[in-house]
């Protein structure tokens, strides 16, 4: 019997004798531990736990039953199991670039992994408007490593409708299918965020256009029903941990089997918000790396996985030649809505960036949210158009000038 056989939520207090009976040999007999809560994302509770004499250190990370950022949202548990599972298939898919999982505990909800201490958080690194040379050749091996090898063009098929099945992810689905393809449409719930002096220009752009709406209900229910592959399902740059010579992709929890090119296309967004926060600093050199980076993740994806589906793809149908370009096509066409339904969402949802929220700018602020949203219209309502790197930026380009005018 010990304390941790039936579920609670832990306090710091309760992480050494939990660390100590889940890995009893990781800190060793004797050691003196401390203890700090660092969850920074809107779900869970992560402690960092050091051994003060040789520094040696692990993450707890527990999923609560109430959600932080809301104490009325109540989700299962299960995902920390979800998480555990996709890090150490992930692991071997793309070794080098996810933290290592030592234990996950269905108990406790709670997993203990590799603490990552040496890196940075990429939102709060990019809000310092530092770059990241790596970041595009890694993220891209990470997506196409991970997403390709666990579609159907590679996995045996009862395998991949055997690992669909593991990675039913029905409650944290409805808070993106809610979040993302729902809400910044119609604040059907009330719980939009938007900036007052954008209301009108929301109420119009967003809340008004019925072509938007049908657009937008059109990759809803793809995300809910195309079932490609082995998603990340929030790859935002919260989700990322960086060093110059180091990337490291964590917080899978949100993963299911969806369309690749939501997660794609949540990285490209991201980096459009790394843009607003560098463009209101009057940062050139830095909003045009984001530029370039974000071009050279579409690029680099396009190239790497051409390479790797034809050295990977076993189903006799999938080896049709112009099929892998045909598929990659339709791939980058929903990387270009996901953008745009992520750049819609943090400007306009209840789940928002910092990158944006912390330009104390009132009208930089009212600026950076108008390119977001124009940017993500032109991405979806021409997303069949949307076919290489520059393409992307020139929207954001396009954007920019059409917000310029607009204020
Ligand atoms: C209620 S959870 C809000 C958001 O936080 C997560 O990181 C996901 O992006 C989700 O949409
Ligand atoms: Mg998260």
């Amino acid at each position: 019997m010990s304390r941790f056989d039936s579920y609670f939520l832990m306090k710091e207090g309760d992480i050494p004798a939990y660390v100590e009976d889940q890995l009893p040999d990781y800190f060793g007999p004797g050691a003196k531990t401390t203890v700090k809560e660092i969850g920074d994302g809107n779900l869970n509770y992560v402690f960092r736990v050091v051994d003060q004499g040789n520094g040696k250190s692990i993450i707890v990370k527990q999923a609560g039953e109430q959600l932080r950022i809301s104490a009325e949202m109540r989700i299962s548990t299960d995902r920390n199991r979800i998480e555990s599972e996709i890090l150490m298939l992930q692991d071997r898919y793309a070794p080098g670039l996810v933290p290592k999982i030592f234990k996950y505990d269905t108990v406790m909800c709670a997993c203990l992994m590799e603490d990552l201490s040496d890196h940075q958080l990429m939102r709060y690194a990019l809000m310092e408007h530092k770059t990241f040379p790596r970041f595009a050749e890694d993220i891209t091996t990470y997506m196409v490593n991970t997403l390709l090898n666990t579609t159907d063009a590679v996995m045996d098929h009862k395998a991949k409708k055997e690992l669909v099945k593991s990675f039913i992810n029905p409650e944290l689905c409805e808070i993106t299918e809610d979040l993302v393809y729902t809400e910044p449409y119609n604040d059907a719930r009330g719980r939009n965020i938007v900036t007052p002096e954008n209301l009108d220009f929301v109420k119009r752009e967003l809340y008004g256009d019925r072509a938007l709406h049908l657009e937008i209900a059109k990759l809803k229910f793809d995300f809910m029903n195309n079932a490609q592959a082995l998603l990340h399902g929030d790859l935002h740059t919260g989700s990322i941990f960086v060093r110059p010579d180091s990337t490291k992709i964590f917080d899978p929890e949100f993963a299911f089997f969806g369309p690749m090119g939501y997660d794609v296309g949540n990285v490209v967004a991201n980096l459009f918000f790394a843009w607003d926060s560098g463009d209101a600093a009057g940062n050139g050199a830095f909003c045009d790396w984001t530029l370039k980076t974000a071009a050279g993740v579409i690029d680099l994806f396009k190239q790497k996985f051409l390479v790797e589906y034809a050295k990977k793809a076993g189903d006799i149908m999938a080896k049709t030649p112009g099929f892998a370009e045909y598929y990659l096509d339709t791939i980058i066409a929903d990387t270009a809505a996901g953008a745009g339904t992520e750049l819609i969402r943090r400007t306009v949802g209840m789940a928002q960036v910092k990158d944006v929220t912390a330009i104390a700018d009132r009208a930089k602020r009212v600026r950076a949210e108008r390119i977001n949203i124009l940017c993500a219209k032109d991405l979806i309502m021409n997303r069949a158009g949307i076919k290489t790197g520059a393409d992307f930026t020139a929207a954001f380009l396009r954007a920019v000038d059409a917000a310029g005018a607009a204020l």
